[in-house]
């Protein structure tokens, strides 16, 4: 019996586990308590990773699908297959036409997230496509042109707060988004018990809602008009206080104006938030002694995702919160943290190119996945006819998902890295295996960009794993599409030299893969540290609180915060004519997340399924009542794009005029793999989830707040 400290690489909340092995079996995951940042908290997920590394449906070899039959098959035999079947058609339709999708676990995952990026320059695509684009691409995108730099994105100093506004998020159960901090049970009860005050905005009453001082439950797709609001009564009540900021900011007198119509009154009919409450949350947030707005998911998949992310910010900055103590801060991970890095470009912009079919614009080189089946289904110069999914399943996570999956299954070619045949994978023509969070070692290069406390964990491969690394897989597809052939340890020397060259610092010679990519960046870093000085940290390194970094941070052509950037703000007119929109009383769709659920992929392990049915449908009682609803019944849900029926569960916890339905469920389709899923299948949201819905600025997908016909039956 042995335990190794594994950090959990789930969700963003990087804890610190204890994984206890007799021999290569998994007998129990704990929390570490010794661990710097986590002390021992663990969610149901991360208790689960013994369950998923034991999956028997799990794959542990790759397969091939050779006349919609699979077959096992060696490394050797899958790599001939792509190799002769995605060669052709690169040579014949050219880059283009093979298109990438990259999913949540691909950023959670350290051989994806260094060498994913490999592969896909050597692909040269301009059809790629990510997770973030039905989820945070709106805070790159409003961070770039605020701060010059997508990834300078602040995040709340929650453990020294004193005021903490969160709009769209729910911590408590998604254990934090672009906010990394394990046990947001106890950050969160800490500010309470110095004092400070929780308020959240959100249509439900969720977990995060019940522990806050105040619940303010807005009407879906409303926040950017709350916002403004708050901004308008900041300046009609001279609350403004740029403080520290005044000789780093742009962009105020502009705000002023453009807030003119956006008054608490105008907002109230559509948000359903009182005028005299906002005022009075106005003159909270600018009394409190430290503050921090804070907008998640919520804010992000909606029509004015980025509008909103901006006004979160715009916030921050009139209230002096930005970048002190207690406010909004930027982290200063120990490696890789792209705001860091010299010799950077200064602004930033999007829309450098655009969709084929609708025109929609790039940002951060990719394309909205709103738009993926639109490229594959028309014909035409362009068009897309493979796909490679890394880490993805957008068959249950991206809107209109049955029009995907009728794309997928028109593909020429596709191959999946992925661990299940599932939802996508069954369209595959090929998938590779990669080995579980036990067999490899991990470092969380992108999630401690948005710590909120600097710390840096490294993690050894708990157990040994016969399967090759992901990142070798990738480097083996990156050799098949330039003709570099087979020579692994090549590639990864010529990675390597190129990481040196950007950090200034050479290559360790006894290293080799993430361990040596992790340890230049490590040693480029802004604290010098080694990987070595990692190993003999098992529980992690602790770099202390975050510490303000303006105007270092800034990345702008001015240099300055630019608060009202002309692409932000061209959106404006489109959220004035918001206030002149009459109310329709149409119920509205939402989504919730769960606390037994990792988006789409862990419904496959018993612990984390068992019990009473989860994918249910919401609703206030008063909706219930009028639209002839039972508590238990079925309710049939209609939209443009689909229609699904869910069990009805009446609870007053969520806003009239809302329904509810978790996403990430519908396992019952044929040929994935997965029994526990399919037993537990419950249904896809995402069939209601309409693709021509999204923020325009960005492209982000609207998956809450989607207008529905519910009836009984
Ligand atoms: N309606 C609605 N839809 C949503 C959301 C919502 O709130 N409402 N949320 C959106 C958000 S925020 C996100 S991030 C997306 C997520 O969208 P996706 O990233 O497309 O979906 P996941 O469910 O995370 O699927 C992850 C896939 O990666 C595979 N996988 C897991 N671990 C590994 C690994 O180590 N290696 C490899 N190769 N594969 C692995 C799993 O088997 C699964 O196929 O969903 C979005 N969809
Ligand atoms: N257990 C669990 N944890 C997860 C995940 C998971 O699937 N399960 N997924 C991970 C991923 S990929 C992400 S991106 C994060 C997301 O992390 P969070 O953003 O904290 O996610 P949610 O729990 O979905 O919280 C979003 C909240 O927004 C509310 N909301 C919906 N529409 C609106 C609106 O228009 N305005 C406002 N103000 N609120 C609205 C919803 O009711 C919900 O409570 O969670 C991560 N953590
Ligand atoms: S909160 Fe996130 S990181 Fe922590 S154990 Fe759960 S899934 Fe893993
Ligand atoms: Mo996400």
């Amino acid at each position: 019996m042995r335990t190794e400290q594994v950090t959990c690489p789930l969700c963003e909340a990087t804890c610190g586990l204890d994984v206890t092995l007799d021999g290569d079996r998994v007998t129990s995951v704990r929390g570490d308590a010794a661990d710097v940042f986590s002390a021992g908290f663990i969610c149901p997920k991360g208790a689960s990773l013994g369950a998923l590394h034991h999956d028997p449906d799990r794959l542990r070899t790759p397969m091939i699908k050779r006349d919609g039959v699979w077959e096992s098959a060696t490394w050797d035999e899958a790599f001939a297959e792509i190799s002769a079947r995605l060669l052709p058609i690169i040579a014949e339709h050219g880059k283009d036409a093979v298109a990438v999708y990259a999913g949540n676990p691909s950023v959670h995952n350290t051989s994806t997230a260094l060498y994913g990026r490999v592969f896909f320059k050597a692909l040269g695509t301009r059809n790629f496509y990510s997770a973030s684009t039905v989820d945070q691409i709106p805070k790159h995108l409003s961070s770039g042109y605020l701060f010059g730099d997508p990834m300078s994105i602040p995040v709340p100093d929650i453990d020294r707060t004193d005021y903490l506004l969160l709009l769209g998020a729910n911590p408590l159960v998604s254990n934090g988004s672009l906010m990394t901090a394990p046990d947001m049970r106890g950050r969160l009860k800490a500010i309470q018990a110095r004092g400070g005050k929780i308020v959240v905005l959100d249509p439900r009453r969720s977990r995060t809602a019940e522990l806050a001082d105040e619940h303010h439950a807005i009407r879906p797709g409303t926040d950017a008009l709350f916002l403004f609001a708050l901004v308008n009564t900041l300046f009609a009540d001279d609350l403004v206080t740029l403080d520290h900021l005044a000789d780093h900011v742009t962009g105020v007198e502009d705000v002023r104006a453009l807030a003119q119509p956006f008054t608490p009154e105008a907002v109230e009919p559509i948000t359903g938030i009182a005028a005299g409450t906002i005022r009075q949350l106005a003159h909270d947030l600018a009394a409190a002694p430290s503050a921090a707005v804070y907008g998640r998911i919520g804010t992000c998949v909606q029509a004015f995702g980025t509008l909103s992310s901006w006004l979160v910010d715009v916030l921050n900055v009139l209230t002096g919160n930005l970048d002190r103590p207690g406010g909004a801060m930027f982290p200063l991970a120990a490696a890789g943290q792209a705001n860091a890095q010299s010799g950077r470009r200064r602004g930033f912009a999007h829309g450098r190119w655009r969709s084929r079919v609708r025109d929609l614009p790039e940002v951060m080189g990719e394309l909205p996945v709103a738009t993926l089946a639109d490229e594959i289904l028309t014909p035409g110069d362009g068009q897309v006819r493979a796909l490679v999914t890394v880490c993805g399943n957008p068959c249950l996570s991206t809107p209109n998902s049955a029009r995907l999956a009728d794309a997928l299954g028109q593909l020429d070619f596709m191959v999946s890295l992925d661990v299940y045949l599932n939802e996508t994978t069954r369209h595959a023509d090929v998938i590779l295996p990669g080995p579980t969070a036990l067999e490899r070692p991990h470092y969380d290069v992108a999630l401690y960009q948005f710590a909120v406390r600097n710390v840096a964990n490294w993690t050894k491969a708990a157990l040994p794993t016969d399967q090759p690394q992901e990142w070798q897989t990738l480097l083996r597809l990156t050799g098949i599409i330039t003709g570099a052939g087979t020579d692994i340890a090549a590639m990864d020397d010529f990675v390597a030299t190129q990481f040196a060259a950007r950090t200034g610092v050479e290559p360790a010679a006894d290293l080799t893969g993430p361990e040596r990519l992790i340890d230049i960046l490590l040693r480029g870093g802004p604290y010098d540290l080694t990987l070595a000085d990692l190993l003999n940290a098992p529980h992690g390194i602790d770099l202390g609180p975050l510490k303000p970094r303006i105007p270092d941070v800034l990345a702008t052509p001015s240099g300055r915060v630019e608060l009202a950037p002309p692409p932000l703000t061209e959106d404006v007119p489109r959220l004035v004519a918001e206030l002149t929109n009459v109310q329709s009383g149409q119920m509205l769709l939402i989504g919730r997340r769960q606390l037994g659920s990792n988006n789409s992929w862990m419904h496959n392990l018993e612990p984390l399924v068992r019990g009473k049915n989860r994918c249910t449908a919401q609703v206030n009682p008063d909706d219930a009542e009028r639209l002839g609803l039972t508590e238990g019944g079925t309710a049939t849900v209609r939209s443009r794009t689909g229609k699904i029926e869910v069990p009805v569960e009446i609870t007053d916890t969520i806003r009239p005029g809302v329904i509810s339905i978790p996403h990430g469920w519908g396992h019952d389709t044929d040929g994935a793999r997965m029994a526990v899923a399919k037993a537990h299948a419950g249904v896809n949201s995402n069939l209601l989830a309409d693709e021509l819905l999204i923020d325009a600025l960005s492209g982000n997908a609207v998956l809450n707040g989607i207008p529905v016909e519910v009836s009984p039956g």
